[in-house]
Parts: structure tokens; C-alpha cells; sequence
């Protein structure tokens, strides 16, 4: 079984990169090893209702122990890359500590990569903040960008450019809106003037840290990760389709526009003038720095109506689902970065960062057959070939996720993986889904 891409598909291509995704504290496990230090995930996995079932970052895959067969399998698999991503309390346990154990794992791990013929793309951000930068307000008090592109300098000055593609941050929609307005991650608070804030500050330590970044690995391509949850009108009529265009405005463009513009969106400052962060001069000059590429992540899109007293509410969906709920709808992916390339003139490169769905299918004499998987995969390559022959420059793909691992506030109950986790055994299981990709990898022509 394989997808159903025809034969002059552009994703055929050889230089057309496929690769997996996992990040540090969902897969790492050793939460306590080698002088880690406590993250803000650690912290919220501790504290009773926050996460479900209680689960923490123990074991999670043992991925830290595990990491040379889990290589072996991408290989095997034959995936180009790798995008992984490094957990800043195994870096810098303490302030200003630099802790040589935590520096020489992600060292082993990328020479691991290399030496199977995998592409290292590595993440430097995917929310586990050290817990004393949390005690000191997180991603709300400015100082944290500044650490931020501290610990950037530090790590891309060991890894160099054996590392491929560097990207700043994972999601900072996620890490300021779910985290400090919505109240769903860590830290957990829920203020929405607090997300702006951390909004800004995230931003703010992604273009902070460029310049370090691209002095220590010259050869490398720098970029960011954002995740899009495009938003569609309930209705036809005037008002739903302005909350749609405006929540696209603030969830959407917010994080990416002033990238590319040097300007957060006109739409969103003028309807909410109060919430707007507090923005030092020369900072959105920083903020505007040049990035090499875009990583977008990808999931499902949101049906939105205008709401009462609120600028728009999502509406529920009668539609087909992956199980944990979110609706698959392919379309938005492909016009989602069409959009882009009509709205910005100077839309870097797109990679696909994250792409998938939560299918819990369980093993069965040995094999799981997470055809819900399968399907959802088939449709969201075409959706990126759509793309690409609409015009849009997509240089790859990566699927979420390698195995299964933490969901984060879902804990373990959600499976993203195209390879199966005991938890209790740590075994490795490639579902169906990895082996439609290992087929469709070893079918490319290389044109
Ligand atoms: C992304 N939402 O998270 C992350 O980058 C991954 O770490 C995660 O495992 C994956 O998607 C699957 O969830 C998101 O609620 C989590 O809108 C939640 C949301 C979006 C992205």
C-alpha cells in the first residue's frame, strides 16, 4: 500500500526532502539525567489536573537511551531528515550554567544522523523552558528573549553546520495564546494581554537570536516554525465571514506578518488597541530579520461565527474527524500557503514542518492498521501538490510523528506516531501508515 500521488507529482521529486518530527520532551524521557534541569513542563505535569492521567515526561519513548535504533528505524524506513528538537534545561540547568552533558547527547545524536545519511533539522525551541526562567514570568518578562538567543549562540556554536536547517522557535502561537491566554499549556494562565505580550517576546527572541545563529553556522538555512489553524465562515453572511477573516488575523498573521513585514496586523491593532504588547524601538526591526525558510504545521481548520461579545467562537463540526477530535479538511492546507504567497511578496521557502493525525489504533497480532492515518497522509500530499502547482515553493515534508509520544495536556492518550509505543516495553512498532511511506519513498524517481 502506498499513496495515491501520480507519477509527475512534484513530492516525487528527489530533492524534494521527506522526513519525521519529534520533539525533546515528548519523546526524550530521562527527565532527570545528566544534569537536566526542570522545565516548565515538568512543573505543569506535576500540578494535579493540568495534564491527563497525571502523565509526565517519564518515560515518554526513552528516546534519550533509545535514540540510535529509533535512527536506525527513519533510515530503514528511508526518510531524508530528521527534525528534532533540544531541551534547554539539558543545556543550561541553572542560569548561565552550561552543562557539557546535555551538549554532547545532541552532539552523538547528530553525528548519529550523519553518519546514517539522515538530514539533522533541529528545533532550539518546543516549550520546555528551564523553570527558573518560568519563576521569573516566563515568556511575559522580556530578559526571557534574551536568554533565548544566549542559549541559541551556545548550541549552534557546538552543532555548527553539521546541522542543516536551524529553526528558532516551534509554534509561538502555542507557546504565548495556549500558554498564557487560553490557559491549556504550560504555564497555564489565562490573560489575554499576558499572550500578546509573550507573543511579542517570542518573536523578539526568534529574530534576537539570527545573528549568532548565522555567524556560528554560515552554511546552514535558518528559519522559524509556525502553526496555522486556518478559519472558515459558518455562514455565508457578512458577520461570520468577518470573524473568520479576523480570527486569521490574530491567530495567523499576528506571528507571521510582522516577519515578513516588520508589522503586526493593522486589523488586529486597530480592533484591540489594549492589547497590544509593549514594543521597545528598533524592536520589530529585529523581529523582520531575514529567515531562510518557513515551516508551517498543519493539522485541521476552524469553522467560526461571529460571536456574542467575543470577536469570533468556534462552531462544533458534523464531520469526519481524526480521534482527538479535529476535522480533516485538506483543502485548507493547500489554500492556506496559496494565501500566503498572494498576501506577502516575500514568502520564504515553505517546508511542511508537522503533518497528521491522532489515529489510537492498538496493535493486533502484531500490526496495526491505522488506516485513518493512511487516508489522512494521502490527502494532505495532495493537498501540498495542489500547492506547489498552484505556484507556492514547498521544498518538503515532515510527518508528526516519528512514534508515539506525550501529547502534551492529552498526555499519552492521544497517538500521533507512524510507529506504534509500548510504553511498558519501550517496543517499537511500524503501523501501516510507515510502511505507506517506506513504499512511496523507495518509489520516488528522482527526476
Ligand atoms: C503541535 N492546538 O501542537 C506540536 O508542535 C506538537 O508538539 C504536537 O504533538 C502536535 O502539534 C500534535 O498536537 C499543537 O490546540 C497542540 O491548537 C495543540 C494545538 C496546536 C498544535
Amino acid at each position: 500500500m502506498s499513496f495515491n500521488l501520480p507519477d509527475h507529482s512534484p513530492l516525487r521529486r528527489k530533492d524534494f526532502l521527506f522526513g519525521v518530527a519529534t520533539a525533546s520532551f515528548q519523546v526524550e524521557g530521562a527527565t532527570e539525567e545528566d544534569g537536566r534541569g526542570e522545565s516548565i513542563w515538568d512543573r505543569f505535569c506535576a500540578t494535579p489536573g493540568k495534564v491527563l492521567n497525571g502523565d509526565n515526561g517519564m518515560p515518554a519513548c526513552d528516546h534519550y537511551h533509545r535514540w540510535p535504533a529509533d535512527l536506525d528505524l527513519i533510515k530503514e524506513l528511508g526518510f531524508d531528515a530528521y527534525r528534532f528538537s533540544i531541551a534547554w534545561p539539558r543545556i543550561e540547568p541553572e542560569p548561565g550554567v552550561w552543562n557539557p552533558a546535555g551538549f554532547d547527547f545532541y552532539d552523538r545524536l547528530v553525528d548519529g544522523m550523519l553518519e546514517r545519511g539522515l538530514q539533522p533539522y533541529a528545533t532550539l525551541y518546543h516549550w520546555d523552558l528551564p523553570q527558573y526562567l518560568g519563576e521569573r514570568g516566563g515568556w511575559v518578562n522580556r530578559d526571557t528573549a534574551y536568554r533565548f538567543a544566549d542559549y541559541a549562540d551556545k548550541v549552534t556554536e557546538r552543532l555548527g553546520d553539521r546541522v542543516l536547517g536551524y529553526a528558532t522557535l516551534n509554534e509561538p502561537w502555542c507557546s504565548a495564546f495556549l500558554s498564557y491566554r487560553l490557559g491549556i499549556h504550560a504555564p497555564g494562565l489565562k490573560d489575554d494581554r499576558l499572550g500578546f505580550q509573550a507573543a511579542h517576546h517570542l518573536l523578539l527572541g526568534h529574530g534576537l537570536a539570527l545573528p549568532a545563529m548565522r555567524r556560528n553556522a554560515p552554511k546552514a538555512q535558518h528559519g522559524i516554525v509556525l502553526n496555522f489553524t486556518p478559519a472558515y465562515p459558518a455562514t455565508d453572511s457578512a458577520d461570520d465571514r468577518l470573524a473568520a477573516d479576523y480570527s486569521d488575523e490574530e491567530n495567523s498573521h499576528f506571528y507571521l506578518q510582522p516577519l515578513l513585514t516588520g508589522e503586526y496586523p493593522e486589523a488586529v491593532r486597530q480592533r484591540h488597541p489594549e492589547l497590544m504588547p509593549t514594543v521597545y524601538p528598533g524592536d520589530m526591526d529585529i523581529l523582520k530579520r531575514d529567515i531562510d525558510f518557513l515551516g508551517v504545521n498543519f493539522y485541521t481548520r476552524a469553522v467560526v461565527k461571529a460571536g456574542e461579545g467575543q470577536d469570533y467562537e468556534a462552531v462544533p463540526q458534523q464531520a469526519e474527524e481524526t480521534h482527538i477530535g479535529w476535522e480533516i479538511y485538506p483543502e485548507a492546507l493547500t489554500e492556506l500557503i496559496t494565501g500566503f504567497k498572494d498576501r506577502y511578496a516575500n514568502l520564504p521557502p515553505i517546508y511542511i514542518t508537522e503533518n497528521g493525525a491522532a489515529d489510537n489504533t492498538e496493535v493486533e497480532q502484531g500490526e496495526v492498521n491505522d488506516s485513518l492515518r493512511v487516508a489522512y497522509y494521502d490527502r494532505h500530499l495532495q493537498a501540498v501538490q495542489h500547492a506547489i502547482e498552484q505556484g507556492v515553493d514547498v521544498r518538503g515534508y515532515f510527518a508528526w510523528s516519528l512514534m508515539d509520544n506525550f501529547e502534551w495536556a492529552e498526555g499519552y492518550s492521544q497517538r500521533f506516531g507512524i510507529v506504534h509505543v509500548d510504553y511498558e516495553t519501550q517496543q517499537r512498532t511500524p503501523k501501516a501508515s510507515a510502511r505507506a511511506f517506506s513504499d512511496w519513498l523507495s518509489d520516488r524517481s528522482g527526476m
